[in-house]
């Protein structure tokens, strides 16, 4: 990146789908009305609904918005990595990541990117700092999500109160020092392990308080898969923070081959239930 560029000079906003026929087309229209200057990627797993056709059709139409398909459904960190590379490659001079359901109101966005701009790392909008809320999650998703929240601060010493939040800014500085490729974790666990990659790069986290809204079209592609995978990672990187000799990196390669084994096997359980 051009070391001269504020972060907010060019933003590309990246938006993960999997049928969201429903919102995609409002969602991107609303990106574009609160970021004049966005740029916009949707990464698209060939969802049977013709999500992919509706963007390919805007794409026609509007130079600012982008179309990543990929051959089938394979989890939301390989998406955002892919629309991350790409952004990076056009040159954007940071990227935001927002869900394509409305549980994110992009009108945040401007704010997400002015705490770039005076010097974050990354930005990330928060439900559990003062101002944030999300009303409307029911008692069970809630406590899951304070739960895995508060397990990884006390894992990772993460400085944030909403790790697991995927509505996000990074300063294309940042996401430049950070490995993809190496990048293991899907969906809650993904957007963990980006933070504590920040963190561990010695950058500033920001919180922006945000509403985060209970999606109101559309279908939830959450799963017990993500909760289990987020955990049992905190619990891998966390126990190597605290005993790094005894559990070196080559124990911690093979603890985390050992859960993507679990995982897979999880996945073949619960494929039949469309998970
Ligand atoms: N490309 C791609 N996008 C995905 C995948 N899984 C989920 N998404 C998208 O990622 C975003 C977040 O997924 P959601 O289903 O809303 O998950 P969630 O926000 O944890 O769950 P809800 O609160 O129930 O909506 C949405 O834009 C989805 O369409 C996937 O495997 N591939
Ligand atoms: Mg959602």
């Amino acid at each position: 990146m051009d070391s001269g560029r504020l972060p907010s000079s060019s933003p590309w906003v990246v938006i993960p789908t999997y049928n969201e026929a429903d919102n995609i087309i409002s969602i991107i229209a609303a990106v574009l009305e609160a970021v004049s200057n966005a740029h916009v990627i949707v990464v698209d797993d060939s969802s049977p609904d013709g999500t992919g056709t509706l963007v390919a059709e805007l794409v026609a139409q509007d130079p600012r918005v982008s179309l990543l398909v990929r051959a089938q459904k394979s989890g939301l960190g390989a998406a955002y990595r892919e629309g991350f590379r790409e952004a990076l490659e056009r040159g954007a001079s940071a990227v935001v990541e927002i869900d394509a359901d409305f549980s994110h109101d992009p009108a945040v966005i401007p704010q997400l990117l002015a705490a770039l701009d005076v010097g974050g790392g990354l930005a990330i909008g928060s439900r559990y700092v003062a101002g944030g809320a999300s009303p409307g999650l029911s008692s069970g998703r809630l406590a899951i999500s304070r739960g895995g929240n508060a397990y990884a601060r006390f894992m990772l010493g993460l400085p944030v109160h909403d790790a697991t939040a995927g509505f996000r800014a990074y300063s294309a500085e940042t996401l430049s020092k950070i490995p993809l490729a190496e990048v293991r974790a899907d969906g809650y666990g993904f957007q963990v392990e980006m933070a504590y990659r920040v963190h561990g790069l010695g950058l500033p986290i920001a919180e922006v308080p945000i509403i985060f809204r209970d999606r109101q079209a559309g279908r939830s592609k959450m799963s017990k898969r993500i909760v289990v995978e987020a955990m049992l990672l905190c619990t891998v990187w966390g126990v190597a923070r605290r005993f790094p000799i005894t559990f070196h990196r080559e124990r911690q390669e093979q603890a985390l081959d050992m859960i993507g084994k679990i995982l897979s096997r999880l996945g073949e359980l619960s494929a039949g239930k469309g998970s």
